[in-house]
């Protein structure tokens, strides 16, 4: 068992984010009772005393509880854990718990160490309201088991990505100077919050693994035993991105072939290490044959093979391997459809199902592309019942403004996990990652909700302030993919903004609303649209260069010419990636009048005076979209003008966001000018409601 460290020393010279101080004022000013042992009990007790010496409470006592807090298994309950005890049928289980208040006494029992670490935090985001009037049990358990932060953090600061790889706020926690951090208690921190927002698991190097980084596998372990140690406290499991071609690079190996039984027993041996030095370590991620990364395909092996090799030297652990399925061809020819870039996936994969070992867990990005804005649902989701999937997202914002745009990211995720594959009556993604999905969960639960992580060294965290809110909605949509993003964000405000005993005042929460709520949708309508992707600054990804990835090998592509712009991805004209869905989204996709506006030239090469649903031209909707979100980023940024003229949040958070904004209406507006200026020249059709377009 390792010391505790006390919150107090956590509340350093960085923002505190969704844990200020006064969330802990309810808690903190009671009388409170914990009853269960190990060391994830042992942080809510500490936990629980720091927050009562700050707000006059006190820990100890059974009689006068005003709070108990225990195990469900606990051998001497007091009286009204008792009593809750006997009500209940059934152990909430692990990470579960029950809570009720009855009598005037707030109880919470667990299931398990990991339970009470949840439930203190649910009892924070209650504040007072865990002790108002009383109320029935109440169980809550996790939907997903699996929880986890993908970091594409490197040791070394890497020549052409920088420290983090689409990272945009600042250095990495876990690595400096290429070393361990020599900040542990932000590691720590870091676990915290992740804690109290739900998520379990971290990976702590990018997935791109280069030489320095391949060595945490062997040489340089004790680094990431150190980073373990930090984060274990507060539940978060640790894993490694490796290299597949890790036995050459470390092992000296001539080979990396999974079928060599050379091959299979130094990652035996080596994983066996990693075992033995950090007992709970979690797993591998693997990036293979994708964008220059090492893999099977070198070895004529196919992909099962590959991660059922690295599943075998992990399983006597309890180890998984997180098998990326990020897998296409990027030196494509635009000619050629078959190779249609949204295709790769599933063609890859989708043949391989059934053949992967039951400590494989296939990651899978939530579109057929890479992380755009607006994708479909990756089709791969629907298409292998019988392997563990885990959808993938991405927290850092790549696509989505790269912290200096305001995009709250919520919504998106929301409608990936609510998505129906199989149709109105069939399950949903969010079953599928939780392994209640057809075909049930290979290998006991599902492969969970896994998210690139948006966190650096930045003094906010997030580099954007209010991007602290998509970290926070992750791990909550996690515990609970049906929650509606906008309630999640009150959570955020309310713990974020914390004032006193009278809350956040409603014009702070009436503010932030009306900036977060429909900021993805602001965002997609002043860059990209009808769900085409990719206009981007190709390498860093950020602002619009229309024709960007158009002639490169990337397969992103729009075809726009003077007629029309889209990709025909039907199986009656185009590359055929619509008969990758099950019915009924493979005829909805199929048809340019059912398929959904926001993915019609995801879908179709329309001309531009297509019709919508809406019942305006392509080419008009493109200049309305465009007009009206750049519009609205002015008016957002005038709001959060008034939030500081009236003083209700710090003035460095305000300054942030403030300049933040600044540069988010300034890329709007050149979002605006370069497309519909490009289209306008392209089609010829000038705007109807004969705006100036530059
Ligand atoms: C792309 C990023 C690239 C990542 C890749 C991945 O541009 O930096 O390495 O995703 O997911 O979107 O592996």
């Amino acid at each position: 068992n390792q010391p505790v460290t006390p919150a107090g020393e956590l509340m350093a010279d960085y923002h505190a984010a969704w844990l200020p101080w006064e969330a802990f004022s309810a808690i903190g000013s009671r009388r409170s009772a914990i009853h269960g042992e190990g060391l994830l009990a042992d942080t809510v007790r500490r936990e629980v005393e720091d927050a009562c010496a700050r707000f006059g409470g006190a820990t100890g006592a059974d009689e006068d509880a005003e709070l108990v807090l225990a195990l469900y298994s606990w051998s001497a309950l007091p009286a009204a854990a008792e009593k809750l005890r006997n009500s209940v049928a059934e152990d909430p289980g692990d990470e579960g718990f029950v809570l009720a208040r009855q009598d005037g006494v707030t109880v919470l029992l667990a299931g398990g160490p990991a339970g009470l670490l949840y439930g203190f935090f649910h009892l924070v985001r209650l504040g007072e309201a865990a002790f108002g009037a009383d109320h029935p049990p109440r169980t809550h358990r996790p939907v997903m088991r699996r929880r986890m932060l993908d970091h594409w953090d490197n040791v070394a600061v890497h020549d052409v990505m920088g420290q983090v790889e689409r990272g945009y706020a600042g250095g990495s926690i876990f690595w400096s100077d290429g070393a361990l951090t020599k900040d542990p208690a932000r590691v720590r921190a870091y676990g915290r919050l992740l804690a109290a927002s739900g998520a379990n698991a971290v990976s702590v190097n990018n997935v791109n693994v280069h030489a320095v980084e391949a060595r945490l596998l062997t040489d340089r372990l004790d680094d990431v035993a150190s980073v373990a140690d930090e984060l274990r406290p507060y539940g978060i499991g640790v894993y490694l991105s490796v290299n597949f071609a890790s036995p050459i690079m470390l092992g000296g190996l001539p080979s990396a072939d999974p079928l060599d039984p050379a091959v299979q027993d130094w990652w035996a041996r080596t994983t066996a290490r990693v075992h033995r030095r950090i007992p709970d370590f979690g797993g591998y991620v693997v990036k293979a044959d994708s964008e220059g990364q090492a893999g099977p395909f070198a070895y004529g092996r196919s992909h099962a093979e590959g991660a059922n090799m690295l599943a075998a030297a992990l399983a006597p652990y309890g180890g998984v391997v997180y098998w990326r399925a990020f897998v296409y061809n990027h030196r494509q020819d635009w000619r050629d459809r078959s190779t249609d870039r949204a295709r790769a996936a599933y063609d890859h994969f989708a043949p391989l199902d059934g053949q992967f070992a039951d400590a494989v867990i296939l990651q899978v990005k939530y579109g057929p592309i890479d992380f755009q804005p607006r994708e479909p649902v990756s089709p791969v989701l629907a298409a292998m019942p019988n392997t563990r999937l885990a959808v993938e997202v991405q927290v850092t914002q790549e696509y989505t403004g790269q912290q200096r745009h305001v995009c709250y990211l919520a919504p998106l995720w929301r409608e990936v996990l609510g998505f129906r594959p199989w149709g109105a009556s069939g399950a949903t993604v969010a079953d599928v990652a939780a392994g209640t999905g057809p075909g049930g969960s290979p290998g006991g639960g599902g492969g969970g909700l896994v998210a690139v992580s948006n966190v650096g060294d930045d003094r906010f965290w997030t580099g954007h302030p209010l991007a602290q809110a998509n970290l926070y909605a992750f791990g909550r949509l996690a515990w609970d993919p049906s929650l509606d993003p906008s309630a999640i964000l009150d959570e955020w405000i309310d713990l974020t903004f914390t004032r006193g005993a009278d809350g956040v005042p409603d014009q702070l929460r009436h503010t932030l609303h009306a900036i977060m709520d429909d900021s993805w949708r602001t965002y997609e309508h002043y860059t990209a649209p009808l769900g085409v992707g990719f206009m981007v600054n190709p390498g860093d990804h950020y602002g619009p260069s229309i024709d960007g990835y158009e002639y490169t090998q990337w397969g992103t592509y729009h075809f726009a010419d003077r007629n029309g712009i889209g990709v025909d991805r039907t199986q009656a004209t185009g590359t055929g990636f619509t008969a990758q869905y099950p019915h009924p989204w493979s005829s909805t996709y199929e048809s340019p009048h059912d398929c959904p506006d926001e993915l019609l030239i995801f879908f179709h090469h329309v001309p531009y005076t297509h019709i919508l649903h809406t019942g305006a031209t392509v080419i008009q909707h493109i200049y309305d979209t465009h007009f009206a979100a750049t519009q609205r980023v002015h008016e957002i940024r005038s709001q959060w003008q008034k939030i500081h003229n009236v003083g209700l949040v710090d003035s460095d958070l305000h300054a942030r966001v403030a300049e933040r904004l600044n540069e988010q209406a300034r890329s709007a507006e050149e979002w605006r000018d370069q497309i519909n200026s490009y289209f306008l020249r392209k089609s010829g059709i000038s705007d109807a409601l004969g705006r100036r377009i530059y």
